[in-house]
């Protein structure tokens, strides 16, 4: 990058705007590679300055500027116009032309396939016009869109239609008005043809909302899970948080090129087709669920987002933790909720830990941003949620809606602070929230040591809790966090659970006991910590089969398994050990009553997870233990997994709990079923049988996991069948592109060059390399640095594509502080090819530098 370096922006910089924006014209004469945008502002002056109006601007082709029907000459630079000597309150009106088809970043106005759509969150809107690009510059907008009427019938924006025309030359147009102040990242434009799926649904206080799910034609059979979905959530939060939809039209569309998951703007989310389309033939009951939560996530963001929205973007977390945890809290009512809390918690342990562990580690409120769309992380999505489940913990369900309900009427129609928030919550229950504040500023994972003692003769039972959060790559010191320490005290006569709530460095507690108990910590992972209590396996056995807290039980069977990995690493001879075979007998004898609960205590934990337990893994030893362990366990049980996997539902697919659960339990069972030598007749045969995608790629995963001979002919056949389905074949390069096979190097490259697959389209890339470098541990870790290479050089091309995808996929390249030193040195190999790689894009350069920089200074450090 010879170009000057990128520069940080941090959060104590934050200076309201010097002008603001109320109201917004915007008119666009949809063309291909060149399109055209009116934008007609209204604008004032904030405070008295003289300060040049600087609006953002990105890849624009400015026409004309006008300021009050007067042409002015400005000079665009790459990053924005500055205008100088404007008056107190003007209008402003700018033309620029853009180019769509070419925009291959997805990021502001492009196509996906014929269609046009746009992404503005977070800094998209200046691909688009020149404007103030900011979340506190609040607008009333007014949308215009012209366009061929045969090829674009359907012209979208956000709001209400106020007005519709046809013109002579075959084009129509069509006006859209939002009664709403938005930021200009919540702004939305949609135009294709699409087939519609339209139903309503009526508030509790009897107003009529049309709703409107655009998919693409002939997929209108896939898209009645997503408009049920959506109802659902409706309902829910009215139930739950008093919060009711406030336009009269509800409007998704089903895109097939996007970035992530989906984009709350208002009342017009844009969707990746894969949260919105499902049908039993095609989707698994995971892709249920995620559209389910997906639908839900985008429908909460209406009030935490969208009504009440973040004064910059270091406040992400106001919106997307809580909003995360309001989809938690949905799903938990919707599906399993242990199950969906054990799902929570695995992405915790295998994604977030990692984040705090590697070089982009932040807090949940980050204080130093090189590119916004790095920060669109698991820590502030995921543990940003956890912080407001811990305030949940700590306030109750009453307290923590009081808090809601005081955040919304405050800050109704602001853009505000995570701050704010606290103080709402704060206001609301009369208690001090000070400390707990921390959790927005400090980063890294906390550790909690714990520490019994029972006191036979007073018949108490003490614990000593002890909390600190080691030192991360960006912030030094680190001080005591306010957290809710939830435990369980099992003994003969059953279970007393108790929440602790923690402030202090070390912090003894004592409670009343009859007999000794066994003491379970971190019920429902009441805080996002690593917990140091060292426990002999009996009483993680007792636990895991005696406890009553689902999430205990889960997480005392994983660590059993876990310690059972690890000691087959330091000892390859060794043998399982008496509590896992008690622990996976005892489970499998009740595993019909509570089947999703025994499904996830019998399946091995993940390499990624085994990974964040040690600060030093050898990948091939652990890889190699791992199996071995699931080796044994296959031949151990094999008649229990032969019996097992007949529990499957003997009705036709629904996505329905019962069936759901028996579907996963059947699906563990044939992971340790496919390792055994005279599996293959039940394999083929189950896959022959299946009637739904779950069962089908449980077979395929299976073997896939057990290299198993059945694996090529299956997914062969499964091509076959599938090749012309865009969304299923992704599940089809996810699989080769996550093999553990010496060829599978080989086979990715070829792959890259399949008729489905497309570098411009992030669910190939995803599915394909993502999953390579993400989940294929053998060969991305491969001992002779060619993983490390082969996704260098592919990050080399797609970062001139697509870098916010291409910055989502480093990211395995990231946390290698663990491996061995000779892979850090491969990697940090590679890091070093892309550094001096030119073009680099401002998202790369970000994450390579800053893995760079603490690679060198962990060195030096150790030397
Ligand atoms: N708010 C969007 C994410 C935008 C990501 C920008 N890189 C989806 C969501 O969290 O609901
Ligand atoms: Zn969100």
């Amino acid at each position: 990058m010879s170009a000057a370096r990128p520069q940080a922006m941090k959060l104590a910089d934050y200076r309201q705007p010097d002008f603001l924006i109320p109201a917004l014209f915007l008119d666009f004469e949809l063309h291909d590679t060149q399109t055209r945008v009116t934008a007609v502002s209204k604008v004032r002056r904030q405070g008295t300055h003289s300060h040049p109006l600087i609006l953002d601007g990105e890849k624009l082709q400015l026409v004309s500027v006008e300021i009050n029907g007067e042409t002015v000459s400005a000079q665009a630079t790459e990053k924005g116009l500055c205008l100088e000597n404007v008056p107190d309150e003007f209008e402003l009106r700018i033309v620029t032309h853009i180019d769509p088809l070419n925009n291959t970043s997805l990021e502001g106005l492009y196509k996906s396939g014929s269609a046009f759509c746009t992404q503005c969150e977070a800094e998209g809107f200046r691909k688009i016009t020149y404007f103030m690009d900011r979340p506190d510059v609040m607008a009333k907008y007014q949308v215009k869109i012209t366009a061929d009427r045969q090829t674009y019938p359907y012209l979208l924006s956000n709001g209400n239609k106020i007005g519709q025309g046809e013109l002579p030359d075959g084009k129509h147009w069509v006006l859209w008005e939002d009664p709403f102040f938005k930021p200009c990242y919540l702004f939305a434009l949609v135009a294709g043809d699409f087939d519609l799926l339209e139903d309503s649904f009526t508030t509790a206080s009897g107003r009529q909302v049309a709703l409107e799910l655009f998919v693409d034609k002939g997929n209108l059979g896939r898209a009645g899970h997503a408009m049920a979905s959506l109802k659902k959530a409706m309902l829910w939060d009215e139930q739950r948080y008093g919060l009711e939809y406030d336009l009269d039209i509800y409007m998704i569309v089903a895109v097939d090129f996007f970035n992530m998951g989906a984009m709350e703007n208002k009342g017009l989310n844009v969707f990746n087709s894969k949260f919105v389309l499902a049908d039993p033939a095609s989707a698994t009951d995971e892709d249920y669920f995620n559209i389910e939560s997906v639908i839900a996530h985008e429908y909460f963001h209406n009030w935490t987002g969208n009504r009440v929205t973040c004064r910059d973007w270091f406040q992400l977390s106001l919106k997307e933790g809580l909003t995360v945890f309001r989809d938690q809290q949905f799903s938990a009512d919707m599906a399993d909720p242990a199950i969906v809390r054990i799902k929570q918690v695995q992405v915790m342990r295998e994604h977030q830990f990692a984040e705090d562990a590697g070089p982009m580690v932040h807090p949940i409120r980050p204080a130093e941003v090189m590119e916004m769309n790095n920060f669109y992380s698991v820590t502030v999505y995921d543990k940003g949620a956890e912080v407001i489940r811990m305030l949940h913990t700590l306030l109750g369900e009453t307290g923590f809606r009081q808090g809601m309900d005081l955040y919304i009427a405050r800050h109704d129609g602001q853009a505000v602070t995570c701050d704010d928030f606290v103080q709402a919550m704060q206001d609301a229950n009369g208690i001090d929230l000070t400390l707990f504040r921390r959790w927005y500023s400090q980063s890294g994972t906390p550790r909690v040591e714990v520490e019994t003692l029972y006191d036979d003769k007073r018949q108490q039972f003490a614990l000593t809790l002890r909390q600190h959060t080691p030192a991360t790559a960006d912030q030094q010191d680190k001080l005591p966090l306010h957290m809710p320490v939830a435990i369980e005290l099992i003994d003969e006569t059953g279970s007393q659970q108790h929440i602790l709530s923690l402030t202090e460095s070390s912090q003894r507690f004592e409670l009343a006991c009859k007999g000794e108990p066994t003491l379970a910590v971190l019920a429902g992972f009441s805080a996002p910590v690593k917990v140091d209590f060292a426990q002999d396996s009996q009483e993680l056995l007792k636990t895991a089969l005696y406890g009553q807290d689902d999430f205990l039980r889960w997480d005392a069977a994983q660590q059993l398994l876990s310690e059972s990995i690890h000691a087959s690493v330091t000892d390859a001879n060794s043998s399982l050990p008496e509590a896992v075979l008690a622990l996976f007998s005892g489970t499998l004898d009740v595993a019909a009553e509570k089947p999703a609960l025994a499904a996830e205590m019998l399946a091995l934990p993940s390499f990624e997870t085994l990974a964040q337990q040690k600060p030093h893994i050898h990948v091939d030893s652990l890889l190699a233990a791992r199996h071995s362990v699931k080796m044994q366990l296959a031949e151990a049980f094999a008649g229990q997994w032969k019996s097992l996997i007949k529990v499957a539902p003997d009705q036709s697919y629904a996505y329905q709990r019962e069936q759901v659960q028996l579907r996963r339990l059947k699906a563990v069972c044939l992971t340790y079923l496919a390792e055994l030598p005279d599996s293959e007749a039940i394999l083929q045969q189950g896959y022959q049988h299946s009637d739904n995608m779950s069962d089908t790629l449980a077979i395929l995963r299976a073997c896939q996991s057990a290299n198993h001979r059945l694996f090529e002919p299956l997914m062969q056949d499964f091509e076959q069948r599938w090749g012309q389905d865009s969304l299923v074949m992704d599940k089809w390069f996810a699989l080769h592109g996550s093999r553990q096979h010496p060829n599978s190097l080989a086979s990715l490259q070829l792959l890259t060059g399949h008729a489905m697959y497309s570098i411009n389209n992030p669910n190939k890339v995803r599915a394909l390399i993502g999953s390579f470098a993400f989940y294929n541990t053998a060969g991305f870790h491969a001992a002779d640095g060619s993983g490390y290479r082969f996704v260098t050089d592919y990050l080399m091309k797609l970062d001139a594509v697509n870098p916010q995808v291409a910055s989502r996929l480093i990211t395995p390249m990231l946390g290698f502080s663990h491996l061995d030193s000779t892979r850090q040195d491969l990697i940090v190999q590679q890091l070093a090819r892309l550094l001096n790689h030119e073009p680099l894009s401002r998202d790369l350069y970000e994450k390579v530098s800053k893995a760079l920089h603490l690679a060198t200074s962990t060195d030096k450090a150790l030397n």
